[in-house]
């Protein structure tokens, strides 16, 4: 066997740190998965030698272009985009697309990195990818949002394929703009294939895929109460964002017999301290994708309620927190905040909302705690359904993604217990994941060999 470049976890990062500079939420992410996978694979000389974590640290390619399009005012207007693909050892790049103002290369190589240890942990075969652009959806017209996407796939089509990268939605990409991206493909390339996920329900879309992460993410909330013999009946919770992920969390938890108290958006948060009905969401949905309005409008509908300006939710008192809305929203003194007050479980419907200082706070003081490659999964789970619907030409009933989803939330948590059960019982959730994300791909790296 040749000499392995066998450093330590500071050397190994100190070289991340110089090859990706100024990267800082791709450093991130990076620290948090390599000094668990350190451990782990301290006495596996093959993984080591055949140098598989700095390999999945690198990107297989990033690919960045330009975007033109035209404003309702004959402006034009020049946006940034990109694709990283990250890693396509299990399956196809499978990852989301985000339009939003702080979207950076660093942004999409940390979530095409965390995507890839995520959709290992579904068990289904799909690599990691991600994509986005700096576009800002807030305040375009319908007519902008169409040309802008258009003009988005006209240069990514080229880059995916059902079988080489199926992107999908996140933070500013929904329904709307995946129909505008998917005809403007099958337009291009006159094929119609699923090379894209989240599509609406008339062309080739799952059901379930709309609902399936925030959902997911309280199921695997209620999976780590369940190991504890602990349910959420009757249990508050306070959730940040206000989008896709947020709301069908707190659907899901109202289902279960919790009470939801908080949601948000970049603006502040609304603490409503009756509970947020099923109707309230409804309402919600309605405020944020039709009307496409801000949370503040909620205390002019629902009286009792109160908006916090530039605040976000974490000083209310809650026994759960989802932070549902987007990375480092949750630092060291939010979580120290929340542990003084008693939180007891906190599960990530985001990619990294919480910061590593956030982490450690919750870990010493040994709150449940789910990182978003873990709760988070069930979205890109039901959209590798979607794909496996589009290549049989069938659509499945409610009945069997909904179980599927189930099943496969269950599958995560029993890999991160196998993985990162500790002394007294207490379930590093965070190591588990990595942990477990980890060993499937780099086993099929091993395979392939070098390159
Ligand atoms: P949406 O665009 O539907 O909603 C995003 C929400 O987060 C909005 O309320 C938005 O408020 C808020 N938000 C976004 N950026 C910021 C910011 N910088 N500061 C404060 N609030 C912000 O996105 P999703 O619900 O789809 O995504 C939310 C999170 O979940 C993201 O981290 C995403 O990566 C993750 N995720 C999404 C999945 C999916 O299937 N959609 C799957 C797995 C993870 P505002 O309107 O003010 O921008
Ligand atoms: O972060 C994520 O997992 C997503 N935005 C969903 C990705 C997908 O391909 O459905």
């Amino acid at each position: 066997m040749a000499v392995s470049d066998h450093v330590d976890l500071e050397t190994f990062m100190a070289g991340v740190e110089k090859r990706n500079p100024g990267q800082t939420e791709f450093i991130q992410a990076v620290r948090e998965v390599a000094q668990d996978i350190y451990e782990f694979i301290d006495d596996k000389e093959q993984y080591h030698a055949a140098q598989i974590l700095r390999r999945i640290a690198e990107p297989d390619r990033v690919v960045s272009f330009r975007v033109c399009w035209e404003d309702d005012n004959h402006n034009i207007r020049v946006q940034r985009g990109w694709r990283v693909q990250n890693n396509n050892a299990i399956g196809p790049y499978k990852g989301g697309i985000r339009f939003h103002p702080s979207v950076t290369e660093s942004v999409l190589k940390f979530l095409a990195f965390e995507q890839t240890f995520k959709n290992s942990l579904t068990g289904l075969p799909m690599g990691g990818g991600k994509g986005g652009s700096n576009f800002n959806p807030r305040g375009k017209s319908d007519a902008e949002v169409q040309r802008f996407c258009q003009s988005f796939m006209t240069e990514l089509y080229r880059h995916i394929g059902p079988d080489t990268d199926v992107p999908a939605g996140d933070i500013g990409v929904g329904g709307r703009e995946i129909g505008y991206m998917f005809g403007q493909y099958k337009r291009i390339t006159n094929r119609w294939e699923g090379v894209l996920t989240g599509k609406g329900m008339e062309y080739g879309g799952s059901k379930m895929r709309p609902e399936a992460t925030g959902y997911g993410a309280v199921y695997f909330l209620n999976n780590m109460l369940t190991h504890k013999g602990l349910s959420m009946e009757g249990k508050t919770a306070i959730i940040s964002g206000s989008g896709n992920v947020a709301t069908h969390a707190a659907e899901k938890i109202v289902q279960l017999g919790g009470k939801v108290l908080t949601f948000s958006d970049s603006s502040g948060y609304i603490h409503d301290p009756d509970g947020i009905s099923q109707e309230k969401i409804d309402w919600v949905k309605h405020l944020k994708t039709v009307k496409r309005g801000r949370i503040n409008e909620y205390v002019e509908e629902f009286s009792g309620a109160s908006f916090h300006a530039g605040k976000r939710p974490w000083e209310v008192s809650a026994d759960f927190a989802l932070p549902c809305a987007t990375q480092n929203e949750l630092n060291g003194d939010d979580a120290r905040m929340l542990v003084k007050n008693g939180i007891s479980a906190v599960a990530e419907g985001a990619n990294m909302p919480t910061t590593l200082e956030g982490v450690k706070v919750f870990h010493d003081a040994k709150i449940m705690y789910a990182p978003g490659k873990a709760a988070n999964a069930g979205g890109v789970a039901v959209s590798g359904l979607e794909m496996s619907q589009n290549s049989e030409r069938l659509a499945w009933s409610d009945e069997r993604l909904g179980q599927s989803l189930t099943d496969i939330m269950l599958g995560i948590h029993e890999q991160c217990v196998e993985y990162g059960n500790s002394e007294g019982g207490y379930v590093d959730y965070v190591k588990g994941a990595n942990i477990a994300g980890f060993k499937k791909v780099a086993d099929a790296m091993l395979a392939y060999g070098v390159m």
